[in-house]
């Protein structure tokens, strides 16, 4: 091994090849990706994974909440696996790379270390988390989520989608799917997480870099908010009689958005949903459920905006009962120095152009970080356009950032004592 490298063995073909492939499943009209989580798009791209697998020897296994784990065995298995992965599924008409290209890049890696036949103390394991996107069940990052907090598997397990179908039957789907692959008890000790993942912002490119070495990810809170009023006729009841769920809701909105954007320029406030009953034009809408996506680097204004929500919906509720739900929150994360540092040295040696970037959008490493040292690798994407079909990507940008991910897992896999060791 050339001081220490299998980057040279990353194939670039391969990996873009099986980007097209797996951009097959679900394929949206204007040439992205809908593959909602748990459908019969999603569970197909994890069976061609798994075939892709199968041809090359890797093992694959699936836990309780359908997080699918392709493992390549070290020389010490009984040593934690050093972790890598994303998602395979996506937004509504969303990108082809978004969450794949973790995955296909992680599978790289282990092509080229059987191309290369190195071998690695450590066992090394690609995730597909289930939900990263929480498109179809809320919230995202759930198979993530529960990996890292086994407590929450039967929560989650009953977060059911907007026709009422719920996660433990879905689940049933897809291990109906893999009736062989065993199965694994949620949450395992972990030596240490890398995702790539393309950057979703216009940093990189703007800035005319390849490598993003991710310093974080911001702070999330997510709210289901209920508003009831009353039905009514839309001819007959007067003004000052109405019970209007629809005239309560955009006034909360609007006051809410306004009062999270006045707080700090960098505050990211999204309701994204809205649901109305019975959605009849000629009916007063009795009940209307949004949703709050509010996010943040700060815990202190995660905090102060966030507790005022209630509040402002109290002052805004127009005579409707309300109830304000808190979904799901995540801290800050802040990837300590071990990760970023393993690959900004990795880039350096690779000759490859890098700057340390903060994470807008959130990722399943914001969890594997609360279990062991984690880090992401970032890449450019065209005009940081994502959660959208004309998410675009150059080739070399995704050989070039799996080739980074390549040596940083190698140099975590193969050395043990050093893993841990202070830097000087
Ligand atoms: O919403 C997010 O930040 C992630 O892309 N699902
Ligand atoms: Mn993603
Ligand atoms: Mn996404």
């Amino acid at each position: 091994l050339k001081n220490n490298s299998i980057a040279s063995s990353v194939d670039g073909d391969r990996l873009w090849q099986r980007h097209l492939e797996m951009a097959t499943f679900g394929p949206s009209e204007n040439g992205g990706s809908t593959r909602l989580a748990l459908t019969k798009e999603d569970i197909d791209g994890r069976l061609r994974l798994a075939e892709w697998a199968a041809k090359r020897g890797f093992k694959v296994f699936l836990d309780g909440i359908g997080n699918m784990f392709v493992r390549r065995e070290g020389t010490n298995p009984t040593l934690p696996p050093v972790m890598t992965g994303s998602h395979l599924d996506t937004q509504p008409q969303g990108g082809r790379f978004d969450g794949v290209f973790g995955v296909l890049a992680g599978f790289e890696v282990l092509e080229a270390l059987e191309d290369t036949r190195t071998a690695t103390q450590h066992p090394i394991e690609v995730a597909v988390w289930t939900n990263e996107e929480g498109a179809r069940f809320w919230p995202g990052c759930m198979g993530s989520k529960v990996f890292a907090d086994p407590n929450k598997l039967q929560p989650m397990h009953a977060s059911k989608d907007i026709n009422g179908i719920s996660v433990h039957s879905s689940l049933a789907q897809l291990f109906l799917a893999f009736p062989t692959t065993p199965r694994r008890a949620v949450g395992f000790p972990v030596a240490s997480y890398v995702e790539a993942h393309i950057e979703q912002g216009p940093i990189l490119e703007a800035e005319k870099k390849i490598i993003g070495i991710v310093t974080g990810i911001q702070g999330t809170r997510r709210f289901r908010v209920e508003v009831e009023g009353f039905q009514g006729h839309a001819g007959t009841v007067p003004a000052e009689l109405r019970k209007d769920a629809v005239r309560a809701s955009v006034n909360m909105i609007a006051k809410l958005q306004d009062f999270a954007y006045a707080a700090d320029s960098r505050v990211r406030f999204t309701v994204g949903r809205i649901l109305v009953e019975p959605n009849a034009p000629a009916v007063i809408p009795g009940r209307v459920t949004f949703t709050i996506d509010f996010r943040h680097p700060e815990l202190s204004v995660l905090n102060e905006v966030g507790d005022q929500i209630e509040t402002i919906c109290a002052q805004n509720a127009a005579g409707c009962k309300f109830k304000v739900n808190e979904i799901a929150r995540t801290n800050p994360t802040d990837f300590k120095g071990l990760i970023p540092d393993l690959i900004e040295d990795v880039s350096q040696k690779l000759q490859l152009s890098r700057m340390r970037v903060y994470s807008g959008a959130g990722h399943d490493a914001e969890n594997l970080a609360m279990l062991c040292p984690a880090g992401m690798i970032f890449v450019p994407c065209e005009n940081g356009i994502s959660h959208n079909e004309k998410e675009n990507v150059e080739p070399d940008h995704l050989k070039a950032g799996a080739r980074v991910l390549a040596d940083v897992i190698l140099a975590l896999a193969k050395l043990v004592e050093p893993l841990y060791a202070k830097r000087d």
